[in-house]
């Protein structure tokens, strides 16, 4: 079955579609094994993978990279965080073919202008693209995917740029009017309270996508209880650990002159050669080996 269709499945399901992101191979997988329901390939991770600010700075075949090495080495629906499009709807049209190609199993697309700036940057540059221009992305999108099954997302950044409820529902409205399967509907608000007034007062047809960075008391259980939520995405949480787990690893063998004190903040070697399933290549060998 297809990961489009898993996906499809998933939001027929009850309950909550849990993705957590990454941006490589080996976090795709630390989410699939923990359990989740899907990978979030974000545009964050990937781009802070590169050391490098998220803002549209990266082409898109280093984002379609990123996200086919998720791919490759999982089973659970992938799905790609596709920024603004990289351009203009000629570029949203090629982005669904390449990505849809490539397995993953959706893709969101926000609707602020190219280059965009990360949504959560303290005084980022949140300037939204018009309504109708990205409802044609939406509708390229939409004839550019082969599948019906390939799920594609529209995401609202009018509560990101401050432009108040009315506009964020307008947009999201007219979104799905022009096909998008799903809402993402966005806020940086430390309080909930924003994005409970979109929820409460959306009455569209599409299920919302909601990504809980700065709002983290809103727990999977009060946003199952808003309903209308589908989806929610813990888009960076992988990154960020590892981050403070390599800095205070790295810290300490500078201070204690070896790495003679680590072994209680490592992983053993044995767990790593099991992430890259190197048992499933031994026993290839066993099969295929003849020297
Ligand atoms: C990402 O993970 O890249 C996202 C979510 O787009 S946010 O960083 O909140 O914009
Ligand atoms: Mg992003």
């Amino acid at each position: 079955m297809s990961r489009a269709k898993k996906l499809r499945e998933l939001f027929t399901r009850p309950g909550l579609v849990r993705m957590v992101g990454a941006h490589n191979g080996l976090g795709a997988k630390l989410v699939e094994r923990a359990g989740f329901e899907g990978v979030w390939s974000s545009s964050l991770e990937v781009s802070a993978s590169h050391g490098i600010p998220d803002a549209s700075l990266l082409s898109m075949s280093q984002y379609l990279e990123a996200a086919r090495s998720m791919v490759e080495v999982t089973s659970i629906p992938v799905v790609v965080d596709g920024d603004t499009g990289y351009g203009n709807a000629n570029n949203v049209f090629y982005t669904v073919e390449r990505f849809e190609e490539a397995g993953v199993a959706g893709i969101t697309f926000e609707d602020k202008k190219f280059p965009k700036d990360n949504s959560l940057l303290p005084g980022g540059r949140q300037a939204l693209a018009g309504v109708e221009e990205f409802a044609g992305k939406i509708e390229a999108a939409k004839a550019a995917r082969r599948s019906p099954d390939f799920v594609i997302i529209a995401r609202v950044e009018a509560l990101i740029a401050g432009w108040g409820q009315e506009e964020a529902q307008g947009r999201a409205n007219r979104y799905v009017e022009a096909g998008a399967d799903a809402i993402l509907i966005h806020s940086k608000s430390p309080d909930p309270k924003e994005i409970i007034e979109f929820v409460t007062r959306w009455q569209g047809r599409a299920p919302l996508v909601l990504v809980p960075t700065t709002y983290p008391s809103l727990t999977e259980k009060r946003i199952a209880e808003l309903g209308k939520v589908k989806m929610v995405i813990y888009a960076n949480h992988g990154l960020r650990t590892a981050i403070r787990a390599m800095e205070e690893v790295l810290a300490k063998i500078r201070q204690d002159g070896g790495i003679h004190d680590l072994d209680h903040l490592l992983v053993p070697m044995k767990h790593v050669f099991d992430l890259q399933d190197v048992p499933k290549m031994k026993e290839r060998e066993q099969r295929f080996l003849r020297d």
